[in-house]
């Protein structure tokens, strides 16, 4: 039972005492009752076994006034987190969360208290300027290298408040929707090679005008230069429309490169396995096709799974092999997928998400919802609202304890960013984060140094720590 519960009825009948005594009856002593408990503070948050804190409780008669003398107890509803004394003492036992109650006969009163060694992550504003920024890469000497919508790259210092270089894109991107110059990835061989990786809208040329793919490019980062620039790989077939571009770059352990491809808008190609709309297809870094790849007959030899919508966000699994990604659902059934060499990820058969426009519910879902048996089912999906995936990590840094091996992904429509547990390959909880914000995440990344980062579409550059 709840103290604001209590408080109404017994303010009603102070109201009708009082009404009683003006209008002349026999006076009825207007007793002060304890109608309910304040406690301060709403919280307690405590780093180690053997830390303590006060609380304190005070009784309130029915006008809200403070009843001196009032017997109050305390209590911890698990003492094995925290304890606390008659005099409202908490003394931290182990980790974890708690509440201590304040009791005086039926009226009651919480302090919730945290036993946890890690503080609450705050976010920092490194640089507030950029201009549509989309990807984060890093460079092995620390400074950063984010991708701005319009067709530059912004070099940015280690310390992540400083913008040393903008750096043209030196090939044409078609800026316009969701296109222009999307992600960018550093070579695992930076240290060799110089080299920088990126995705961009390409416009076409030629018989191709007026038509656009998602392309991706290298070149050699050379002071502030990018020198030897050359197109590796061509999303075919170009279309009309500036949606979908998909496009995150994410290299493999045995050096091939992985690109997450979006259909473009048009649903149907996701599964023509003749082109590489709405695909994961996987090159080596200088554009050749891998022998391993499925190559399924009649397979663009490129492709490595199919039945993508628009997947904006993917990592690999830290220790494995396995590519991950998140991807946008039409209304609703926004996905995310661990994805296997040759299998078939459903759209625009399939999905949890419905048409535009429907009434919200289960019962407009595309294909009725389930993938199984004949297409891959998602890990996790997003209903009935999207949430409008957008860059991810798999966090495996030091700095988050208790992070370790989750999901972090961005959220654009969402305004957040989602935390997701996995139990083995299910999801097994989801939280979200910084949704204080405001703000639509377009990528995530984990820093060198452990620490998160992440750019925003209002040109925000933020370094999630303590
Ligand atoms: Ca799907």
């Amino acid at each position: 039972m709840s103290v604001g519960s209590l408080r109404a009825p017994l303010t009603t009948a102070a109201i009708a005492l009082v009404f009683a005594t003006g209008c002349g009856d026999p006076a009825v002593p207007d007793v002060p009752l304890v109608t309910s408990i304040r406690v301060t503070p709403a919280s307690v948050q405590l780093s180690r076994p053997g830390d303590t804190a006060r609380v304190s409780a005070t009784a309130l008669d029915q006008t809200g006034s403070p009843m001196a003398g009032e017997a109050i107890s305390w209590s911890s509803s698990d003492a094995g987190v925290a304890d606390v004394s008659d005099a409202g003492l908490v003394t931290a036992v182990g980790f974890g969360s708690t509440s201590v109650t304040a009791t005086h006969g039926a009226i009651s009163a919480s302090v919730a208290v945290t036993v946890d060694s890690t503080p609450p992550p705050s976010a920092t504003e490194l640089l507030a300027t950029l201009s549509s920024p989309w990807g984060i890469a890093q460079l092995p000497d620390g400074r950063f290298v984010i991708t701005e919508k319009g067709g530059s790259f912004a070099l940015v210092g280690a310390e992540g408040n400083s913008v040393l270089a903008t750096i043209p894109a030196p090939f044409p991107v078609h800026a316009s929707g969701q296109g222009g110059l999307l992600d960018v990835a550093v070579d695992p061989d930076f240290a060799t090679s110089s080299r920088l990786f990126w995705t961009f809208s390409e416009p076409g040329v030629g018989a191709e005008a007026g038509t656009y793919g998602t392309a991706v490019a290298r070149a050699a980062l050379v002071g502030d230069a990018l020198q030897d620039a050359e197109v590796i790989y061509r999303q075919h077939p170009k279309t009309g429309g500036t949606g979908h571009y998909g496009s995150r770059l994410v290299f493999r352990g045995d050096g091939t490169l992985f690109v997450t491809l979006g259909e473009r808008q048009l649903g149907d190609p996701a599964q023509d396995i003749t082109g590489t709309l709405g695909k994961v297809v996987r090159i080596h870094p200088d554009g050749s096709i891998p022998e391993d790849n499925p190559r399924r007959p009649g397979w663009a030899p490129e492709i490595w799974s199919l039945g993508h919508r628009n997947p904006q966000g993917a990592a690999l699994r830290p220790g494995t092999d396995e590519l991950w990604l998140v991807e946008h659902g039409p209304q609703g059934g926004d996905e995310l997928n661990r994805v296997q060499p040759g299998m078939n990820y459903g759209w625009p058969v399939v999905s949890y998400g419905c048409p535009y426009g429907s009434p919200v519910g289960d019962s407009c879902r595309i294909g009725g919802g389930t993938h199984a048996p004949a297409y891959e089912e998602p890990v996790a999906y997003w209903v009935p609202t999207s949430t409008a995936p957008a860059g991810m990590i798999f966090y495996d840094g030091t700095r988050f304890p208790a992070w370790q091996g989750n999901v972090l992904v961005g959220a654009l429509a969402g305004r957040t960013l989602w935390r997701m547990a996995l139990d083995g390959d299910a999801e097994a909880a989801r939280e979200e984060l910084f949704s204080d914000l405001g703000e639509r995440i377009r990528d995530v990344h984990q820093g060198l140094d452990g620490w998160i980062y992440v750019v925003t579409d209002s040109g925000r550059f933020l370094r999630i720590g303590y």
